[in-house]
């Protein structure tokens, strides 16, 4: 059964927050997140619907309108939450797809939920998407869903983006359902990357584990007829006009002024703002800190870390351990360093406006940015966004993929303590110059990439190379009816 709609976006979560209102009645907002940002425009032109999770268990609300956009929300009962959600997709998939730097738990019960949940989603896309129209599936819990879908509906253009690294083929060989992840993603027309080394780990993986043909970011199916799949880089990006305009209000120059203020004035302000994710490096940075704290680098009158760490996956176990040992260095940094006056590290672990993540971009001299794995990690380059006064020092861990792009950041190797350390160092030291002429080339460069520029090449490529196969097969099947 085919909709009505000529682009379908799939993925985990809508693009809007249920509501409470004070009378008691729910209404929908639209989520911060960066893919509504992007994808909004091009969904009111093209008309879009977008299928999701509604983000609370039980049995799904009926679709509606938001903002333009159509929202058709998927169910997840409880068990299936825990099991696909928390379970394989943030307790398997997302520690494998990050080095493995915690253990990731294979369960067969998980994997089960994850192929049930894929094919609710592809049923809930099929049903919407008109005849020929693109779906553009995102992300690491719907690897499946390309498969899925185009077993029901061969007629679309699917494209899929993994927000997350994938990695080398010698961890991805761990997990137990290698084969039926890599068959799912290779579903689609088009496989979307961060960087072009997680497009070469998913081609090798392919002929790795499937013994397929596959090179250059090309791979021949000949049990399709000879149908091609590319895997490509497009890195994801942020608003920049919007973030640059923001960061330039009145009241949001103000707020950064009463936060320094605040602060008691302190000659630094270090800022981290993260996920409280074991991928985000922030125990690395608090031990970087703490040292040069230790050793008399950085007196805690001088210099204040502000530590934004937004509550995250609270279910999943590694997560409420994170949390307990963040807070206890954190503690044991402020009981040590800290003075009647002076606080060492502002531990926050709140969300907060966009209003005043813009504010703390501009309070802070230098961001530290200290992932041990990334896929892109945006808060990089929403500093940057900020800084339309051209000041301020990006620390970036040369592992995230923003570091592919952000060459005048002072890269750093978040295991490498002494590094880091001197890299927050040299970012105190940094006479404005040099930080005016890094920060400069830095906003060219997001300026020129921004989240629009990564939605429409995309939609570009996945649309040529749609058109070029279906050239191919036409001659394909040309060549048949001739011989
Ligand atoms: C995944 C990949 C990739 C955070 N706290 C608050 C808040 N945020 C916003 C940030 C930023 C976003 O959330 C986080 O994006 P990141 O890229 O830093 O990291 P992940 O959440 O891990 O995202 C990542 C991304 O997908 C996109 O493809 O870059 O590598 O892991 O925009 O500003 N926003 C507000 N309040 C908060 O308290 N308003």
């Amino acid at each position: 059964m085919a909709g009505d709609y000529d682009l379908v976006v799939v993925a985990n979560r809508l693009p809007v927050d249920r509501v409470e209102e004070p009378d008691g009645s729910t209404s929908w907002r639209r989520s911060p997140g960066g893919l509504v940002t992007a994808l909004e425009p091009v969904m009111q032109r093209e008309d879009g619907a977008w299928v999701g999770w509604a983000g609370t268990p039980g049995d799904p609300p009926e679709p509606f309108d938001a903002e333009g956009v159509r929202c058709v929300p998927v169910g997840l009962s409880e068990q299936e939450v825990e099991d696909y959600y928390e379970g394989f997709s943030n307790g398997t998939l997302w520690p494998l797809y990050h080095d493995v730097i915690v253990a990731p738990g294979y369960h067969r019960s998980w994997w089960e939920a994850y192929v049930r949940v894929n094919e609710r989603f592809a049923e809930a896309a099929a049903e919407q998407a008109t005849e020929g129209a693109t779906v553009w599936v995102q992300d690491y819990q719907l690897q499946l869903v390309p498969r899925m879908l185009r077993r029901r509906r061969p007629d679309l253009s699917i494209g899929f983006f993994n927000h997350i690294p994938f990695p080398p083929f010698e961890i991805f060989a761990q997990l137990p359902w290698r084969k039926a992840v890599i068959d799912g993603l290779l579903g689609a027309d088009l496989i979307g990357f961060q960087r072009a080394a997680d497009a070469n780990n998913f081609t090798r993986a392919c002929r790795r584990a499937s013994n397929l043909p596959a090179r250059s970011g090309r791979i021949r199916l000949d049990a399709e007829g000879g149908r091609e799949v590319r895997a490509a880089s497009f890195p994801i990006s942020i608003d920049f006009a919007a973030l640059d305009e923001l960061a330039e209000r009145e009241d949001v120059k103000a707020r950064a002024a009463e936060i320094r203020r605040d602060l008691g004035n302190p000659e630094h302000v270090l800022l981290g703002v993260d996920r409280l994710d074991y991928t985000k490096g922030i125990l690395h940075r608090l031990k970087a800190f703490e040292e040069l704290l230790d050793d008399g680098g950085v007196k805690v009158e001088e210099a204040s870390l502000i530590q934004v760490a937004t509550p995250s996956r609270e279910r999943v176990e590694q997560y409420v351990q994170l949390r307990q040992d963040v807070e206890v260095t954190v503690g044991r940094i402020n009981g040590t360093h800290g003075t009647i006056k002076n606080t060492a590290v502002h531990y926050l672990h709140h969300s907060y406006g966009r209003e005043e993540m813009a504010a703390l971009f501009l309070a802070a001299d230098v961001m530290l940015v200290t992932a041990l794995r990334d896929g892109m990690n945006l808060v990089a380059k929403e500093y940057v966004a900020s800084r339309h006064d051209e000041r301020g020092v990006l620390v970036l861990s040369e592992f995230t993929g923003a570091a592919d792009e952000l060459g005048q950041a002072l890269m750093i190797n978040p295991h490498d303590i002494d590094g880091l350390k001197d890299a927050i160092l040299r970012a105190l030291r940094m006479s404005p110059r040099e930080a005016g002429r890094r920060m400069r080339s830095l906003r060219r460069r997001v300026g020129d990439h921004d989240v629009q520029r990564w939605a429409a090449s995309f939609l570009q490529a996945l649309a040529d190379h749609h058109t070029t196969e279906a050239a191919v097969s036409v001659a394909a099947a040309a060549e048949r009816g001739s011989s």
